[in-house]
């Protein structure tokens, strides 16, 4: 597919995925959504891919869903429109590798619920987050009532999309909604050196924690537990394991081969 809203790079083992609607800021309409999507999917099929990271052009991440195409829409489209979207981050949080966001500018409303669907986020300085659908007479409509109390706890998730007030990074670092902020010129620099410290790591070792960390996330901890041995004992059947202990006894780097 020929996309004319994303781009898509790669620097050795680590994709670059940049969302390229800069007059919209980068605002998420349908084919966008599209376009998300079939890169995504080329993405999860591609082996050599082992870490990602999601940025947008200009002064926005993204800044929501796209509000000229959801006014005129009814219930039942309103419905399918938030599954849709929800699919979407659903494909990003189930990547099998980790994903950083890279957040360089406004993440409001679906931008902020892109960005809770990676698995760690970066933000420059300039960056300004918010859940801000209930001033335009909707809720978060791509999982953000979910992922957002999961992410920084109910009280303040209720809080930020009971106002829908937009705060900056300094904030959100503070309540635990991204990892770091940093000034804007260093922002991608940052996500690539985390992205390499990522990749370097043993492949498979990275996916199975990564899975039992999320799959663990939505059951008891019994059951979580149980998760955490199915992929903890998987990691014994693949070469990797073997090379990491064996450098280590042997004293040498390992050499991983994604086997
Ligand atoms: N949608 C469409 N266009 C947008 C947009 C958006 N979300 N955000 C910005 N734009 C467009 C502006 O209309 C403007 O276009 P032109 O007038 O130049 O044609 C251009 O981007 C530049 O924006 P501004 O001129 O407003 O730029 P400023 O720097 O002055 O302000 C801003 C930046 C981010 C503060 C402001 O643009 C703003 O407040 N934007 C709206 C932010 C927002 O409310 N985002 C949340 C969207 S709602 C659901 C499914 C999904 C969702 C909910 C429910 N269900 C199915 C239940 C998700 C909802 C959302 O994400």
């Amino acid at each position: 597919m020929d996309c004319e809203f994303v781009q898509f790079e790669k620097d050795e083992n680590v994709g670059i995925l940049t969302i390229n609607r800069p007059k919209a800021l980068n605002a998420l309409n349908i084919q966008l959504m599209d376009e998300l999507d079939a890169t995504l999917d080329n993405i999860a099929a591609d082996a050599e891919i082992y870490a990602l990271i999601i940025t947008g052009v200009g002064k926005g991440f993204m800044a929501g869903a796209d509000i000229a195409t959801m006014k005129p829409m009814d219930y039942e489209q309103g419905k399918a429109y938030g599954i849709k979207g929800c699919a979407l981050f659903q494909k990003i949080e189930d990547l099998d590798i980790p994903v950083i966001a890279a957040v360089n500018g406004f993440a409001l409303g679906g931008g902020n619920e892109l960005m809770l669907s990676c698995d760690v986020a970066i933000a420059s300085e300039k960056a300004k987050f918010g859940q801000p659908e209930v001033g335009l007479g909707i809720t978060p409509g791509f999982a953000g009532t979910q992922r957002l109390p999961r992410i920084v706890g109910p009280r303040v998730a209720k809080e930020l999309i009971y106002s829908g007030r937009v705060f900056g990074a300094a904030e959100a670092e503070k309540i635990g909604l991204i990892n770091k902020v940093v000034p804007p010129e260093e922002l991608m620099e940052t996500a690539k050196s985390m992205a390499r410290s990522f990749a370097k790591m043993a492949p498979f070792a990275v996916k199975y924690a990564k899975k039992a960390i999320n799959e663990g996330l939505q059951t008891d901890i019994d059951h979580a537990v149980k998760i955490e041995n199915d992929y903890f004992g998987k990691c014994f059947s693949t070469n990797d394991q073997e090379e990491g202990m064996g450098a280590f006894l042997e004293k040498r780097k390992a050499t991983f081969t994604n086997k």
